[in-house]
């Protein structure tokens, strides 16, 4: 009910005591008792403000009024600690009259593993993180300055060809002559550009991670994995290459399997070679008979190797007269496969549960 300006400031307070009783039944919870709190004693509350009367009574009816205005608050907070009380117990009933199940077994969770190239990429950061490697990372979506150019690999050459990469088109809006151009990364390789120009020598990382390229056959996918490695130092020679990857078959593979370098050429390795491991899957302990695996040679390729072209260095910012350093690229999803007994690349990329289920994360 509004208060009339016609009553006195006793009356007026009266009113909004009895307003006050009339909402209390109403409220239901907490927030409820606090808004009406606040509603009438709060800072502009109803009563707060008929306080501000006090001033304009004559000094004679203060004394008078500042008791009933007294008497009006202490009622109200009274009434609210009562309903506080009354509320608490109605929510405490509720709560005892709830009843659980306490034999109720849910279903248990379903964890779900990690994909078992996932898996391998781990398991090669933590062979070579033992090694002394760190770990390096680079963008998908590449400029071709890093994925060529600075490593030595010329216009001309067949892997720029539209057969091999993906280009990415250039931004329409922008100005041809300013837009990088711009490839899905066809190898790990130019993270060995990037890192070189952003720490210079030396230097030793290994830079695992997607790739993509034109390829659909039955051992080829559009999208693969790989893991580069580069080692940059004074002196460093073909040996500590050999050496490395000898550990890094024995840490990752066990068993003694044997490796070899076939002579190859990449552009931004000379000399460049192949790598091979012994096939796992024919091995007696000595030799790899050959099996379907390995299409009855007794080895795996892994990927490319060598040392680093001085070309290379000269792009990317290092004196090649007296650093040397080598690199190379395998592919992480055969790695997966010969570890998983996996038999064809195709399931890595599925989605099958019925396949994915069988390899549970360590
Ligand atoms: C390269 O990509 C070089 N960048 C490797 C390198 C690095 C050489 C540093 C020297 C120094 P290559 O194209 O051979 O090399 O690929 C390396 C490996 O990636 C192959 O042996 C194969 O295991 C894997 N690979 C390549 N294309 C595919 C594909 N489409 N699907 C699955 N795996 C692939």
């Amino acid at each position: 009910m509004a208060a009339d300006a016609q009553q006195t400031p006793q009356q007026q307070l009266d009113e909004q005591l009895r307003s006050f009783e009339a909402a209390l039944p109403d409220v239901a919870d907490e927030p409820g008792l606090y808004e009406l709190q606040v509603r009438f004693l709060g800072k502009n509350g109803a009563v707060t403000k008929l306080r501000r009367l006090m001033g304009k009574v004559p000094p004679s009816e203060r004394k008078e009024l500042g008791k009933a205005f007294n008497r009006v608050k202490q009622a109200m907070e009274t009434h609210l600690a009562t309903r506080a009380g009354e509320l608490a117990a109605a929510a405490r009933e509720r709560d005892l009259a709830r009843r659980v199940d306490l034999t109720f077994i849910p279903d248990p969770p379903r964890p779900g593993t990690l994909h078992p190239i996932t898996q391998t990429r781990r398991e090669l950061e933590r062979v070579f993180r033992r090694l002394g490697f760190d770990v390096a990372d680079g963008p998908h979506v590449e400029a071709e300055l890093y994925s060529f150019d600075k490593l030595n690999i010329l216009p001309d050459h067949p892997a720029r060809d539209m057969q091999d990469t993906f280009f990415i088109e250039r931004p329409t809006h922008l100005d041809h002559a300013d837009a990088p151009a711009l490839v899905l990364r066809p190898h790990t390789s130019p993270v060995q550009a990037r890192t070189m120009l952003q720490h210079g020598a030396p230097v030793r990382i290994v830079a695992p991670g997607t790739t993509f390229r034109r390829d659909d056959d039955a051992t080829h996918s559009p999208m693969f994995h790989q893991i580069e490695g580069l080692y940059v130092d004074r002196n460093v020679t073909m040996a500590d290459l050999k050496a490395t990857l000898y550990a890094f078959v024995e840490a990752f593979f066990g068993r003694g399997l044997g490796v070899r370098f076939r002579p190859s050429y990449f552009p931004f390795v000379e000399p460049g070679a192949e790598f091979d491991m012994q096939c796992p899957f024919c091995f007696d302990g000595q030799l790899s008979h050959g099996c379907g695996l390995c299409k009855q040679s007794g080895w795996i390729e892994l990927g490319g190797s060598g040392m680093v072209h001085p070309a290379v260095f000269e792009h990317c910012g290092i004196d090649s007269s007296v650093y040397t350093g080598w690199a190379f690229g395998f592919g992480i999803d055969r790695m997966a496969m010969l570890r998983h007994g996996i038999p064809h690349l195709r399931h890595n990329f599925e989605g099958d549960l019925r396949v994915l289920e069988q390899f549970t994360s360590p």
